[in-house]
Parts: structure tokens; C-alpha cells; sequence
């Protein structure tokens, strides 16, 4: 399996559940703009969306759309999901949830628009975060330990402190939970976005 990222991208939330799940896999970090890979090669050769994440299974099939490759994930990875009748429903419905709603509603603050649609953009993604927090059962979305969804929300969160959005505190502790965890450390120190120094305080702490 090779994962198709780039850093502190929604790829982070594919990235995370696969070193969560101990699944054996390489990664390739895409340029955004110009669609070349870190190895040199056309990214739109893998998938022509040219966007990350992209998945590609070892039978050779690609597969794209954070919610598809969460959720197959998920399934392969039942650890990384829930149980029960309605759990890969209500995963999904989170996933959706994150992906339509609060994903979507970052995209005036990553692409060039107005100081308005800025700050609207900063309200709608703070009332939703707030959905959000109500949502929790507990330390995570579904209870004490997290889903893809989770991994999911915790790069909007990333995001969120980025452009400095009101996070609700009980989402704030979720962020700080989720980031002790080693798979995240992992994830966070290969994209480059902490460095060995920080993760051993993090592992300390
Ligand atoms: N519909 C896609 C959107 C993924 C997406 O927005 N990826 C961003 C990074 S978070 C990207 O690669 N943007 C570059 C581009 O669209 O050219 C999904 O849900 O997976």
C-alpha cells in the first residue's frame, strides 16, 4: 500500500489511522501546486483529481476521497472503526459530517478570498466544531477510544488553531489526547510538523 500525502493535508487523518492500525505501507509526499511527488513523479498519473489523500492498494487499484479510503480502512482495520449494527453508519455519518460540512468550510481560509468571507468562514467553522464537541461520548466521537472519524476531526482541529478559529474546550482536550498518542506522534513527526525534541515531551508528559 502506498499513501499519497501532503503535509498537515486532510492526508494526515489517513496517515494517522494507518500507523495506528500497524498497517505496512509507504508514503509519498505530493507538492500541491505543481502535482510532482517527492520521488519526481506526476502525481495526476496516480489519480487525476491531483488531490491527496490518494490510497494505492497492492493489486495496483487507487483509491481517493477521504470518507472512501477512511472508511474501507475501517473495515480492513476494525480496531479504527465501530462496532455494532449501526457502527460503520454512524462513522460514516461523522465522516460526512466532517468532510461536507466542517472540511468544506476551511477552503476560504487555504484559498485567496476577502477579510469577510475570511471571518464568516471562521464563525460557520466555529459554530460546527461546537456540533462537534457536543457530539463526543466521551473522550472521543464514539467513546474512549477513537474511529477514522476522530483522526479525521483532529486535522480540522489542527487547522482550526492554525487559522486560530475557536476550538470548544472539551474538543481542545480531545485534540491534546489524541496528539499523546504514538501513532500521531509518528504521523506528525514523518510529515514534519513537530521535531524528535518535541516528540519526547509529548511522550513525557
Ligand atoms: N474531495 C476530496 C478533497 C481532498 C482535498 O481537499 N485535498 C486537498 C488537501 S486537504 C488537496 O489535495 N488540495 C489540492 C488541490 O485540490 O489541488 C476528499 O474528500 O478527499
Amino acid at each position: 500500500m502506498k499513501l499519497y500525502y501532503s503535509p498537515l493535508a486532510c492526508s494526515l487523518a489517513d496517515h494517522i489511522a494507518l500507523l495506528e492500525a500497524g498497517a505496512a505501507f509507504d508514503r509519498e509526499r505530493v507538492d500541491l501546486k505543481t502535482k510532482r511527488t517527492e520521488t519526481g513523479g506526476d502525481f495526476s498519473l496516480v489519480t487525476p483529481k491531483g488531490y491527496v489523500p490518494a490510497l494505492v492498494l497492492d493489486d495496483g487499484e487507487v483509491l481517493t476521497e477521504n470518507i472512501a479510503i477512511l472508511d474501507w480502512l475501517a473495515t480492513q482495520y476494525p480496531a479504527l472503526g465501530i462496532s455494532g449494527n449501526l457502527g460503520r453508519t454512524r462513522v460514516l455519518e461523522a465522516l460526512a459530517f466532517i468532510s461536507t460540512e466542517v472540511h468544506r468550510s476551511f477552503k476560504p481560509l487555504w484559498h485567496a478570498s476577502t477579510d469577510i468571507q475570511k471571518a464568516k468562514a471562521k464563525v460557520t467553522i466555529s459554530s460546527l466544531l461546537n456540533e462537534q464537541s457536543d457530539a463526543l461520548a466521551g473522550d472521543y466521537l464514539f467513546g474512549p477510544a477513537p474511529s477514522v472519524a476522530d483522526f479525521y476531526l483532529f486535522v480540522m482541529l489542527l487547522w482550526a488553531e492554525r487559522f486560530e478559529v475557536d476550538i470548544p474546550a472539551p474538543l481542545l482536550a480531545m485534540r491534546d489526547r489524541m496528539t499523546r498518542r504514538p501513532a500521531v506522534q509518528a504521523a506528525l513527526l514523518q510529515e514534519g510538523l513537530i521535531s524528535l525534541r518535541e516528540r519526547g515531551r509529548a511522550s513525557s508528559a
